[in-house]
């Protein structure tokens, strides 16, 4: 499923170019283009949901393949410790609603988070 005026949508379709790092069966990572640390990926469903709440009800299996995803992108770029964070709704700084997971490393991350 999919939205054709959804940003995310169309960078799983290619349509809108991104710097893609990872590809899953479910899921496609790619590097946030507004960084907030030097590793900053973001790991997006291939099927349009609105949030992580969403897209967990509709398909467990996809919220796994993003959180072994996210472990998969760190480690690859020698990250064992990292941050993973859905900001969900409006009140909590989602800007985007196609689910996102916000997969950030490489700097000293602060508790809590502001
Ligand atoms: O996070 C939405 C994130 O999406 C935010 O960190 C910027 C990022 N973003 C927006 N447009 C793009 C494109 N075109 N490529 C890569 N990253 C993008 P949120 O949790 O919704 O605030």
């Amino acid at each position: 499923m999919t939205d054709p005026d959804c940003l995310f949508c169309k960078i799983v379709a290619g349509d809108i170019p991104a710097e893609i790092v990872h590809t899953g069966e479910r899921t496609v990572a790619f590097r946030d283009i507004n960084p907030q640390a030097p590793l900053h990926v973001l790991v997006v469903p291939r099927d349009h949901e609105p949030n992580a709440a969403a897209t967990a009800a509709a398909d467990a299996s996809t919220f796994a393949e993003i959180a072994t995803t996210a472990r998969a992108v760190a480690g690859a770029e020698g990250y064992d410790d990292y941050r993973l964070v859905f900001n969900t709704g409006a009140g909590a700084q989602q800007t985007v609603f196609h689910t996102h997971c916000h997969v950030i490393a490489g700097r000293d991350l602060t508790w809590p988070p502001g």
